[in-house]
């Protein structure tokens, strides 16, 4: 494996788009067709106080390419953020696959990821409870592969054919346009409720996993069952996994709704810092590998995109490393125009016949045509590989390419018969190719049919703190749906996952969970096609838990990148506060001094310190961790500040690690940190060390239970 980092000079990607960068410093102002500009702020008029003159050329180039700066958003996923990267690979997988990235451990790939929200527009927050895009283009010398996969390992719907329902569901009622970026509205439980097949998905939406910490901080998915072709023909089964270096960590819901007031941006914004400063976020990338005549031992279906293929029946075997280390020069250019493509893949992969995949095939070239206006999207620089393009697709609105020669037909022999075509051998693709014997019918496997098994064991396998916040989250969603039948469906089949979280979920919407609804709940099926055969299953119990499925089973055991508030005013003790600080900067977490008022701070021995934020201006919930230092003079003037015991009651509440020292166990004795003396992440007069440490597991949620009480 290369031991050089690729960076910015030689990641050909970024080589690439340098053609197309334009910098502006000492240049003169030009018009778009390179007349020099001397004066931009004043149009062209007849006489002073007269009318604008149509002659002026450089208003009216000035005022239509406003006019004109904005394309359609995403009709899904609008709101993202993009970032650059490689990957490397740990070990030759030429066993499974002929692709080169996943063969040559001495290449490095460019690669472009993009994070999204699903629901919201483009302008909404970045904590709204959803999943989260996972998109990965790989440059790889072999042609584009494009991983367009998510943050949770299966997908709400099995059939492509409902996926303008299903987002339909979701997105703003059509009537009103509301709510923005939130699924906890009728029309979205009005269709989950008929279509049992998204209620695996839909546990992990209320799962923490749909309210990130970080982007930074989650596992990404291909979720179908893709096929790796080896060399020889040899297929293997193959999903796809991204194991997040740091762990999986996230925020309560509670804080999500403060963090989407107090910092919109705060995914984007972090994801962006931890990169300018050089800690560069990673995953593994993992595989679960499956014989191909394996394909039919599992209680599931591998084409079925709601189901899990649990780690412990396929453990996930990890085999390289992606690292983003650059931030896009441009967010339009980059991360807005970039295509993701699950029909872009490279020789070494090919698809399966998961319904969902198939109908995926379909969409996303022709979301581009609409989105960027022209089959040549795959010409804008973030979208053009990095190996040569050579074929005879000409002409259509804003082709860049300017092609040479007489002949754009093949065969030709004006042109030499050029561009040839390439054998196997020379990396031609080749289908892989797969036996079909069937009769063509509009229908769904009965092996689709288990829907509540996985949704159980996902319940199952959460720890009690997961179980409490998923609980909350129905709760929370369905108390903000208006008609009960929906509410009243929505219990029955949680009631058919699981008795306890049926009964919890019932108790706080103050129903009761019906005995027998009056609809059929499973609408998949065609009008011919007998009911009795999709309805779902009971559910099987195949495996009583998975441990993988639990935020828990990924550590991580560094503070780097964690936010640190230190709350200080005048006069504060510079001696705890600096070893504290050193020692939080040494193993690179954020630290930001908080105090009264902006400017500077005058510690008790007489220095001046920085100000980084006046409490005004900031919130609690945007950090990880609170440490006041002593100082009585300090100490005195937080008291009289009413935020202050807001940062210290929320930190306790979102049970994140608190530190006092000094005299700031006086502010600690006023606050509701008061009863958590003997907790394991509150610390007085303790050491840096071991407050690193509790900063490091994220929270302390052993605490929650007792936190109820504290209104913050
Ligand atoms: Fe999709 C975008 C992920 C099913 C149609 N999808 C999009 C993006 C991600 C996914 C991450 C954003 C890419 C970016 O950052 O630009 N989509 C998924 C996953 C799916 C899935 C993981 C199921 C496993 N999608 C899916 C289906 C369809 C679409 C079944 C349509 C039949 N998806 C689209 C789209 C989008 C898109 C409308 C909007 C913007 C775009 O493609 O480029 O074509």
């Amino acid at each position: 494996m290369k031991s050089k980092k690729m960076g910015s000079t030689d990641n050909p990607k970024l080589v690439d788009l340098a053609r197309n960068t334009s910098a502006q410093e000492n240049q003169f102002m030009t018009t778009d067709q390179g007349v020099k500009i001397n004066d931009d702020a004043n149009s062209l008029k007849a006489g002073e106080r007269g009318s604008t003159l149509l002659e002026d050329f450089i208003l009216r180039e000035k005022i239509t390419h406003f006019d004109h700066e904005r394309i359609p958003e995403r009709i899904v996923h609008a709101r993202g953020s993009g970032a650059h990267g490689y990957f490397e690979l740990y070990e030759d997988l030429s066993a499974y696959t002929k692709a080169g990235f996943l063969t040559d451990t001495t290449r490095q790939t460019p690669v472009f990821v993009r994070f999204s929200t699903v629901a919201g527009s483009k302008g909404s927050a970045d904590l709204a409870r959803d999943i989260r895009g996972f998109a990965v283009k790989f440059y790889t010398n072999e042609g584009i592969f494009d991983l367009v996969g998510n943050n949770t390992p299966v997908f709400f719907i099995q059939d492509a054919m409902k996926f303008p329902d299903v987002i339909h569901s979701v997105k703003p009622e059509p009537d009103w346009e509301i709510p923005q970026a939130a699924s906890a509205h009728d029309t979205f439980y009005d269709f989950i409720s008929l279509a049992t097949e998204t209620l695996h998905n839909h546990m992990w939406a209320m799962s923490d996993r749909a309210i990130p910490r970080s982007l930074r901080m989650m596992e990404g998915f291909g979720i179908h069952t893709f096929r790796l072709i080896n060399a020889q023909g040899k297929p293997h089964f193959v999903r796809f996994h991204w194991k997040p270096k740091l762990g999986i960590h996230s925020v309560t819901w509670e804080e999500a709704v403060k963090i989407n007031g107090a910092d919109p941006d705060f995914h984007r914004r972090d994801l962006w810092e931890a990169i300018a400063t050089g800690n560069y976020p990673e995953w593994e990338l993992g595989l679960q590998i499956i014989p191909e005549e394996d394909e039919h031992k599992f209680d599931f279906d591998l084409l079925d995109a709601t189901k899990l293929i649990p780690e412990e029946l396929v453990p996930v075997k990890i085999v390289g490393k992606m690292t983003l280390n650059r931030n896009p020069d441009n967010f339009f250019a980059e991360t807005e125009q970039v295509a993701f493509h699950p029909g872009h893949i490279v020789p070494g992969i090919d698809f399966t016949n998961d319904p969902l995949l198939q109908g995926r095939l379909f969409s996303y070239t022709d979301t581009q045509l609409s989105r960027l206006g022209s089959p040549n999207f795959h010409e804008i620089p973030i979208n053009r590989p990095i190996n040569p393009v050579h074929n005879n697709q000409r002409d259509a609105h804003m082709r860049m390419t300017i092609d040479k020669g007489k002949t754009a037909y093949f065969p030709n022999s004006i042109g030499g018969g050029c561009p040839h075509l390439a054998k196997m051998a020379e990396g031609g693709f080749h289908t892989y190719e797969e036996r079909i014997d069937a009769k063509k019918v509009r229908d769904r496997s009965k092996s689709f049919s288990d829907h509540f098994s996985q949704p159980a064991l996902f319940y199952r396998s959460l720890k009690d703190w997961e179980r409490n916040h998923l609980v909350n989250a129905y709760a929370f969603e369905l108390g903000k749906c208006v008609y009960d039948t929906i509410k009243q469906r929505m219990l029955w089949l949680l009631n058919q996952i699981d008795k306890d979280l049926a009964k919890r979920v019932a108790t706080k919407l103050g129903l009761a969970i019906p005995t027998a609804i009056d609809k059929p709940i499973n609408q998949n099926i065609g009008a011919d096609a007998d009911p009795k055969k999709h309805e779902p299953g009971k559910v099987k119990k195949y495996l009583e838990k998975s441990d993988a499925l639990s935020q828990e089973h990924i550590h991580s055991d560094t503070i780097a990148t964690r936010q640190i508030a230190i709350l200080a005013a005048d006069g504060f003790d510079m001696k705890s506060y600096k070893k504290m600080k050193d020692y939080l900067e040494k193993n690179k977490a954020v630290v930001t001094l908080i105090a009264p008022h902006g400017g500077k701070l005058t510690c008790n021995q007489q220095m001046e310190h920085t100000v980084d934020a006046a409490l005004m201006t900031t919130e609690s919930v945007l950090y990880d961790a609170l440490y006041i230092p002593g100082g009585k003079e300090s100490i005195n003037a937080l008291k009289r500040e009413s935020k202050v015991f807001k940062f210290i009651n929320e930190s306790v509440k979102y049970c994140k690690a608190l530190a006092f020292e000094g005299e700031a166990a006086e502010i600690m004795d006023m606050s509701a940190a008061k009863d958590f003396k003997n907790d394991d992440a509150v610390f007085i007069n303790g050491k840096p060390e071991d407050f690193a440490r509790a900063i490091a597991k994220h929270r302390n949620w052993k605490r929650e239970p007792h936190t109820v009480h504290i209104p913050a």
